[in-house]
């Protein structure tokens, strides 16, 4: 079988950091000046330091750790350094101005793309082997897109209509459960772009377990929020339930409630009809939790999860479908969509047991805690990964309609706090066969 890791990694390095580059643009095009410095939420930075941050994160790792002269003073490192400053106080910093970051993430993408191909292609030094580095400097550019299209959802003081590419309209998608028989299951990575957190690869076991065919939609979901669901706490982990009446919280995130009882809800610069076939997205972990309770189920572990991506047959997969890189016949992958597309658009993406949809259109929330495999070693970096180890962060997996095909694959983790509702998350329902 051909791996994608026998591709020339350079070819790889240049496609994806270019294909981050012009997803950037394409975003930000046309933004005034106000909608790249303004704080649109606590939760968020302003665009501007994500920029920024992104050509600082570019300048640390494919500059100056590889050798090559550095373009600032590492003591500017420090104002676009996560750790150091909290997101809601990051527009009170002396940031570089629109105009500056973009030239800044300019000049570094040039003088990367150079000092890249001045390296050997065969190096075996830890950073570079099979290009791990470029895939760690693609992805976190990647992963900063996803979080800027969960700011500009967030914006509120500019109308945002950006053109999105169609989604697939295909006949209405039946909700079923799937079988997945109990075994051993090989959960992570040693590709070479795996982070740390997906490695070693490793085999656990997993007992019988049924899963939803897909995600859960909102017009599921609708049937919970109208029946009561966000008032009667038998449903809800006790946190959830105290958080949610302590923030008067009654739907999902950017549902707008109307008389008579139907919903519509904001997307960017257009307010829509609820589609009821579409997966259910802005909802946190507790939601989750909660809407699966209230159904007689529950959220599968991310081991379930893994097991189902990958497939019952036990061949190691990379996607549902296989090792074929992902393209949109596949998932709703990439950004260009703004949105995730109804359910059983993409028959190609389903897994070898016949689960739809894990891969692109929301994230899923899984029922397990953020930990490091048995055998984890940080690399190249603790803060990538492990300073988040431990009992508050929520696994979720699959990828959203924003995340980008280099960042999303069977293996890979993606972890955030139980409240968190601006991520595009939803989740599918799982219970034990028995
Ligand atoms: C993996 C999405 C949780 O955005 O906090 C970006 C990715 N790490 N910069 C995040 C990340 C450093 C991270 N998540
Ligand atoms: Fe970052």
């Amino acid at each position: 079988m051909r791996r994608p890791e026998l591709r020339p990694w350079k070819t790889s390095a240049v496609s994806e950091l270019t294909a981050a580059r012009s997803r950037l643009l394409r975003m930000l095009e046309g933004l005034p000046e106000d909608a790249l410095t303004r704080q649109h939420s606590p939760l968020m930075s302003p665009i501007v330091w994500d920029v920024a941050h992104l050509a600082n994160y570019e300048e640390q790792w494919l500059l100056r750790a590889l050798g090559a002269p550095a373009l600032t003073d590492s003591a500017f490192d420090a104002l676009y350094d996560a750790f150091r400053h909290p997101r809601a106080s990051r527009s009170q910093l002396p940031l570089l101005s629109p105009e500056q970051a973009f030239a800044y993430a300019s000049r570094v993408r040039e003088a990367s793309l150079e000092w890249l191909h001045s390296l050997p292609e065969d190096s075996s030094t830890p950073l570079l082997r099979g290009g791990f580095v470029y895939g760690l400097v693609a992805q976190h550019e990647q992963q900063h897109l996803e979080t800027l299209a969960a700011t500009l959802q967030l914006m509120t003081s500019h109308v945002y209509r950006p053109a999105a590419l169609p989604r697939p309209r295909p006949a209405r998608a039946a909700q079923y459960e799937v079988f997945l028989p109990g075994g051993p299951v090989r959960l992570g990575s040693d590709a070479p772009w795996a982070y740390d957190n997906e490695r070693p690869a490793h085999t656990v076991h997993v007992p019988d377990f049924l899963l939803d065919s897909h995600p859960v939609t909102n017009g599921d979901y609708a049937v919970f929020v109208d029946s009561g669901g966000y008032t009667d706490s038998r449903w809800w982990d006790p946190q959830g339930f105290e958080w949610l009446q302590a923030q008067g919280i009654r739907h999902p995130l950017f549902w707008l409630p109307q008389q008579g009882g139907t919903w519509l809800r904001r997307r960017y610069g257009w307010v829509e009809p609820l589609p009821k076939d579409e997966p259910v997205q802005h909802v946190c972990w507790y939601e989750a939790d909660a809407y699966a309770r209230w159904a007689g189920k529950r959220l599968p572990t991310e081991a379930e999860w893994e097991k189902a991506a990958t497939g019952s047959d036990g061949q190691p997969r990379v996607y549902p479908w296989g090792d074929a890189a992902p393209d949109a016949a596949h998932a709703n992958l990439g950004g260009d969509t703004w949105g995730p597309s109804p359910i059983g658009g993409y028959p190609a993406g389903q897994s070898v047991d016949g689960v739809w949809g894990l891969l692109g259109d929301v994230w899923e929330w899984t029922s397990s805690t953020f930990d490091g495999y048995v055998g984890f070693k940080s690399f190249p970096y603790r803060e990538y990964s492990e300073v988040f180890f431990g009992t508050e962060y929520r696994v979720l997996r699959g990828g959203a309609w924003a995340s980008a095909p280099v960042a999303v694959r069977n293996s890979f983790r993606n972890w955030d706090y139980p409240i968190r509702r601006q991520i595009f998350a939803g989740f599918r329902c799982a219970r034990d066969a028995r």
